[in-house]
């Protein structure tokens, strides 16, 4: 190892010292976490974004706030970001397709931006750092509310591509349709300082990923918030969060530190070390919901674990998910700690085990834990729909309010009843 790697190592092990001595650094090693964007008060809004009982829609974004800058290089984008903060925010930046190479991260200090590519076409719209092992940070990072950024690429970053800051009061980020690729730690993270994280936020529609089979590293993750309340994550792939060596990586999606009542859901999870975490170690969750999620996992990974996790976490409602774990990890669903109480999981379709571990308790009904890949589309490329009506499986869950449709936005029940797992069966 070379003196350089060396050197990020240890600024990633200070970062993860800090986090489990429960010091926010949330993000490593020091520029992550460090903030200059002042508090503000920001309104609520009448409609909010994201309201897990509204319908939703992944296309392209027209939201459109204040006046609009058109940018369609680099150096337009950052000039761009410093006039709309020097504004005071309430402006909509687009941006032309294109490649844009970044000296620096964009840090939006100002409230009420979005930030979207023109085209509508993610794939066309492409910012990027300089790397996974030096140079920019992040691609964003975000220090103020009402911030929506979307339609657009990012990635190539020593950190994270977009950080939310909570501890400046940083609420309501908004992420459409964005691909995170290839960062040097958690794609998106959410800090937090003392009782103060970063709340209501909303993803949906976005594809998480490491072009290659690994990460660069074990401190990697896909959406990690610390102390946020009231998220929702929605339709979202995640692909490739696996660690390389020393340890594993961090779930796909993440909420612990005292977070609060996450809604995540229709998401696909493919060839991730672990899947939806709420809770780490006594950093917990309170309450949340965890429906019509589908993880798949084969058995290429160095580390492989869990598909949905709670450590210390009470109150959370885990129906209607689809786990097909291809390799030796026992469990598709945890729940740890004596701390954790009221879980409550339901018509979940898996090929492992629900099991409490070191004290965990949680009442399951009508789960089905013997899976065939067979009774699948295509289980090896994550497709987790049913691909046939299996007896056990078609039918054969309970109805539950929480649950109205399936992972394609279908109505349940179809024909005689609820089917387990994400996908409501239609011939
Ligand atoms: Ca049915
Ligand atoms: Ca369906």
């Amino acid at each position: 190892m070379s003196l350089k790697p060396r050197i990020l190592c240890l600024l990633r092990l200070t970062a993860v010292v800090l986090a489990v001595l429960g010091i926010a650094a949330c993000g490593g090693g020091g520029s992550s976490d460090t903030g200059t964007g002042a508090s503000q008060e920001t309104p609520i809004p009448d409609e909010v974004p994201g309201d897990p009982a509204r319908a939703y829609d992944c296309g392209p974004l027209d939201t459109v706030v204040g006046d609009v800058i058109t940018v369609s290089d680099a150096a337009q984008l950052a000039s761009a970001v410093a006039t709309v903060n020097a504004a005071g925010g309430n402006a909509t930046i687009l941006l032309e397709d294109g490649q844009y190479d970044l000296d620096n991260l964009l840090h939006i200090t100002a409230g009420h931006v979005v930030i979207r590519g023109r085209s509508g076409e993610r794939e066309r719209v492409v910012i990027q750092g300089t790397g996974m092992s030096s140079g920019v940070a992040h691609v964003f990072l975000v220090a103020a509310s009402h911030v929506t950024i979307a339609d657009l690429s990012l990635g190539e970053v020593y950190y994270h591509g977009i950080q939310v800051q909570g501890e400046n009061g940083a609420d309501y980020l908004r992420v459409h349709n964005v691909r995170f690729f290839n960062t040097g730690e958690q794609m998106l993270k959410g800090s937090y300082s003392g009782s103060r994280g970063s709340n209501h936020g909303v993803v949906e529609c976005s594809l998480f990923e490491y072009t290659a089979a690994f990460g660069p590293q074990y401190y990697i993750g896909g959406i990690d918030v610390h102390h946020g309340a009231d998220w929702v994550v929605r339709g979202n792939t995640f692909k490739n969060i696996r660690s390389p060596g020393g340890a594993l990586a961090e779930f796909a999606v993440h909420f612990w530190s005292d977070a609060e009542n996450p809604v995540i859901e229709k998401n696909v999870i493919v060839n991730c070390d672990r899947g939806i975490g709420l809770g780490l170690g006594e950093r917990g969750c309170a309450a949340g919901l965890i429906r019509n999620n589908t993880i798949y996992a084969d058995d290429q990974g160095l580390f492989n674990d869990v598909g949905i996790g709670l450590e210390s976490a009470s109150n959370v409602e885990i129906y209607n998910n689809t786990i097909f774990l291809d390799h030796a990890y026992d469990n598709a669903v945890e729940y740890r700690f004596a701390v954790s109480t009221g879980n409550v999981i339901v018509n979940n379709l898996t090929n492992k085990a629900i099991r409490a571990r070191d004290g965990g308790a949680a009442l399951t009904r009508n789960n089905v834990t013997s899976a065939q890949a067979g009774w699948f589309v295509h289980s090896a490329s994550g497709d987790l729909h049913l691909s046939q009506p299996v007896a056990s499986v078609v039918d054969a869950g309970e109805r539950l309010d929480e649950v109205p449709d399936d992972m394609d936005g279908e109505t349940r029940p179809a024909g005689g009843g609820y089917d387990l797992g994400a996908d409501e069966y239609a011939n």
